[in-house]
């Protein structure tokens, strides 16, 4: 990842354009991101009035969650699409790796799912006969490269991809997955780096192939090609790059990094791409990951395609949105008196169930070793899909003193950070890259070890607070805060977006040899 390296003159001149378009949108209507947080590389696919969305995953279990709209800006997710081990093998991943972009199409009655898992046998497809599955066992695919897509028609299925940095097609069985052509190359992109993320649409006899170029960072961009023929040859659009913050009238924008998009027609005519962005906090930081994001797109018969009337994106645009933007604050409250969670809940790779344990209404987790080992971590959690909120839960304090368990924020194995209350007292502490220390941590005083402690992370979108109450205390005490930058992708790397959970671990560096294990009571979610 590269930080930005802008001029202050270009910057004054960009801040500036932003306002004067700030002042004109004053109507602007369209909210982005339409999915907060951590969920890159959206793929959209419509059937009658109802619109599917899915995002990569990377190192979490389980992978692909799966979004329903009615309208193409509110979206509830209606599950994940890989859900149990022998779909998505992800021992090791890390942030790099697990489940890149997946793709997701409907055809003849069948919807299919395209993806590769980095690290675990490259690319494959599921299917299932509806949205909310069940979902197929992995069928291997031989192309490779990544970001998979299918193209049907006429009882041809193709499959695109991006092997040696071409996009390269080939048709395949559906069924098998076998491949029944050669792969060959489609196109290599205007000339920039990492061409990925391809898509196929027809519109009006003629190909669209759509891909995002200058890898997921600041120069990441869009750009489409077309021909008669499935085959090629392809002509680049004219007036490509099709969609791109890195320009100047777009490097102001608190949006950055967009690219990785697909089309979607809208019940009314309408055309929309969704793709994904980050937002910056701070400066040049995102800690959120890259989010899903929407802007209009105007296709004339014959014609190239024209995405916000090519203006830059932010989080406002000065368009209609297809539906009223429903008030995005989420507030969840989870009790564990029941065995079934909602699909929002992730592990860091495949869950080892036993030190996971509903008992009595509390939630018992077990240690299986550091966060940092990264070998199937005991932690549970959520996305923070907000920069402002707050997360709280409550432990039950128990000797040995030795086991830590509390709240982590999430970034990646070797970025992320721990609040816990012991048998001792209570700590908050990071590991960020090769720094790993104390924040700060305290010893309950004599002969006042509480029976219960809350736990409590505030968020404003720029700095992270930890907060505590001991037993029936009702006042939460500051304990510590660290900015959120240093969570971001820029400073501790990987593809993903931050997660908030419950972990139960030992002393960093050490291995569980057996019994560590933390009890939870609840845990609370809201967006401010
Ligand atoms: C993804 C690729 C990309 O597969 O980054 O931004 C890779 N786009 O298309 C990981 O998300």
């Amino acid at each position: 990842m590269k930080l930005p390296t802008t001029s202050f003159t270009a910057r004054l001149l960009t801040v500036l354009t932003a306002g004067i378009l700030l002042t004109t949108a004053s109507n602007a209507q369209l909210r982005n991101p339409i999915i907060e947080g951590f969920h890159p590389d959206p793929s959209v696919c419509r059937v009658d009035s109802d619109y599917y969305l899915v995002n990569s995953s990377f190192q979490y279990f389980p992978g692909v969650p799966i979004y329903h709209s009615r309208d193409l800006v509110n979206w509830t997710q209606i599950g994940n699409v890989l859900d149990r081990d022998s779909q998505l093998p992800l021992e090791g991943a890390t942030s790099w790796l697990g489940i890149y972009a997946p793709t997701i199409r409907y055809n003849d009655g069948t919807w299919y799912m395209i993806t590769t898992n980095v690290g675990h046998g490259g690319n494959f497809m599921v299917t299932a006969p509806k949205p909310t599955g069940p979902w197929s066992e992995p069928i291997w695919l031989k192309q490779q490269g990544i970001d998979p897509s299918l193209y049907f028609e006429d009882g041809h299925c193709y499959m695109v991809s991006n092997p040696d940095n071409h996009i390269m097609l080939c048709e395949i069985d559906p069924k098998t997955g076998e491949k029944l052509t050669d792969s060959r190359v489609l196109w290599r992109g205007t000339g920039g780096r990492y061409p990925e993320g391809p898509h196929i649409y027809k519109k009006d006899g003629f190909y669209y192939l759509l891909i995002s170029e200058g890898g997921t960072e600041l120069a990441h961009r869009l750009t489409i090609a077309r021909s008669r023929d499935i085959w090629g040859p392809y002509e680049a659009n004219p007036a490509n790059p099709l969609l791109t913050n890195c320009s100047m009238a777009g490097q102001g924008m608190q949006i950055q990094g967009i690219g990785h998009g697909d089309f979607v027609q809208s019940v009314d005519g309408r055309w929309w791409v969704v793709f994904l962005a980050y937002r910056n906090f701070g400066g040049s930081y995102h800690h959120l990951g890259r989010e899903t994001c929407i802007a209009p797109v105007k296709w004339e018969k014959d014609q190239w395609p024209v995405v916000n009337d090519q203006q830059p994106i932010d989080t406002l645009l000065y368009v209609a949105p297809p539906a009223k933007q429903q008030p995005m604050k989420r507030h969840i409250h989870t009790v564990f008196n029941s065995l079934t969670l909602d699909p929002e809940w992730v592990y860091i790779q495949n869950p080892v169930m036993q030190n996971y344990q509903l008992v009595n209404g509390q939630l018992r987790l077990r240690s299986n070793g550091s966060l940092w080992l990264n070998d199937r971590p005991t932690f549970m959690g959520r996305r923070q899909e907000a920069p402002a909120m707050q997360v709280e839960t409550e432990v039950d304090i128990h000797e040995p003193a030795g086991d830590q368990y509390g709240l982590a924020i999430y970034q990646i194995h070797d970025g992320h950070v721990r609040f816990f209350a012991t048998a001792d007292g209570i700590t908050l502490d990071y590991r960020l890259k090769s720094l790993d220390g104390i924040k700060n941590a305290d010893q309950w005083k004599n002969g006042q070890r509480p029976k219960k402690v809350r736990l409590r992370i505030t968020s404003d979108g720029l700095k992270y607070q930890f907060w505590y109450a001991a037993d029936s205390e009702r006042e939460f005490r500051l304990f510590g805060q660290i900015e959120c930058s240093l969570l971001s992708t820029e400073i501790v790397g990987g593809f993903t977006g931050v997660t908030i959970g419950m972990f139960c671990d030992v002393a960093f560096s050490e291995r569980s040899q057996d019994s560590g294990y933390g009890v939870f009571n609840y845990f609370d979610y809201e967006e401010k």
